[in-house]
């Protein structure tokens, strides 16, 4: 499928979303007309239908996220997992037509990016085959880590040095203890990036995919602190996509605000807005 694309780069828009003033209701408003093809935040019994994978993981605020996953595959006291490679999602016969897609992207524990340990460790998120997202992440702030990521830069790879969690919209958001026993608040650290794109599509299947592939230390699979609870080095996890068609406005099934008070931490970190055409 051929696919052109292009960006369309919004950083005093950005600002102002991150500062919360009132061009973010302008655009809310904007986005309250749109048409929602698709929303789940993976809570309670979702329909899962066009996923690739189900799996799902509640932490400690009873926040449930899609995954987590590993990226690497490690055996260890009797315990193993394969790597879990890319996670899609289709939703069958889409209408020709412009559309946003966001999420939430939780990249947990010790991702490193590029430049230092144990690396290259990359995220990669596509449409239709269409790369949106294709870049490292370091969860090591202070570190001789770099990152290619960042909201203006999300397809540099390795090839651009942003600082460790560039871009990133919280810290440890979800609340994840790592296992039975350990010290009181000891935490599974995690960074969240929201995403947010639009896009053209040419009409048929619409295809999402996730992608994360990391790099291990030498000899490294996992270590007994973190495989308690399956948590393996450098996994990562989905929390609420949603799709909507910019062609259409909203319908009075719409639901909202409460599926619009979830879009806030994506509008509050957009830097770079991407639309392709999907053919
Ligand atoms: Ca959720
Ligand atoms: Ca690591
Ligand atoms: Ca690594």
């Amino acid at each position: 499928m051929s696919t052109i694309q292009r960006f369309r780069e919004v950083p005093a828009l950005v600002r102002a979303l991150a500062a919360g003033c009132a061009v973010a209701g302008a655009l809310l408003a904007a986005t309250a007309q749109a048409a929602p093809v698709y929303v789940n935040d993976f809570e309670g019994a979702p329909d899962m239908s066009g996923w690739s994978h189900t799996t799902r993981t509640t932490d400690n605020n009873g926040e449930t996220v899609l995954g987590v996953f590993p990226t690497k595959s490690g055996s260890v006291a009797g315990l193993s997992w394969g790597a879990t490679g890319p996670v899609t999602f289709t939703l069958p016969g889409l209408a020709p037509g412009h559309y946003e897609v966001s999420f939430d992207l939780f990249l947990i524990l010790s991702w490193d990016g590029h430049g230092g340990c144990c690396q290259p460790d990359f995220f990669r998120f596509s449409v239709n085959g269409t790369p949106f997202v294709d870049a490292t992440f370091s969860n090591n702030p202070g570190s001789n880590q770099h990152q290619g990521y960042s909201p203006l830069t999300p397809l540099a790879r390795n090839t651009v040095d942003n600082t460790p969690a560039t871009g990133n919209s919280g810290f440890n958001v979800l609340d994840i203890t790592p296992f039975a026993g350990s010290p009181a608040g000891a935490r599974v650290a995690n960074y969240r990036y929201s995403m947010l794109f639009d896009f053209t599509h040419g009409g048929g299947d619409l295809v999402l995919e996730f992608l994360g592939q990391t790099t291990p230390a030498a000899g490294d699979q996992c270590t007994v602190f973190w495989c308690g609870l399956n948590y393996y080095d450098e996994p990562w996890a989905l929390d609420n996509l949603r799709i909507d068609d910019l062609s259409r406005p909203a319908t009075a099934s719409v639901p909202e605000p409460a599926s619009l008070a979830l879009l806030v931490p994506g509008l509050a970190v957009i830097a770079a807005r991407r639309r392709a055409a999907a053919g």
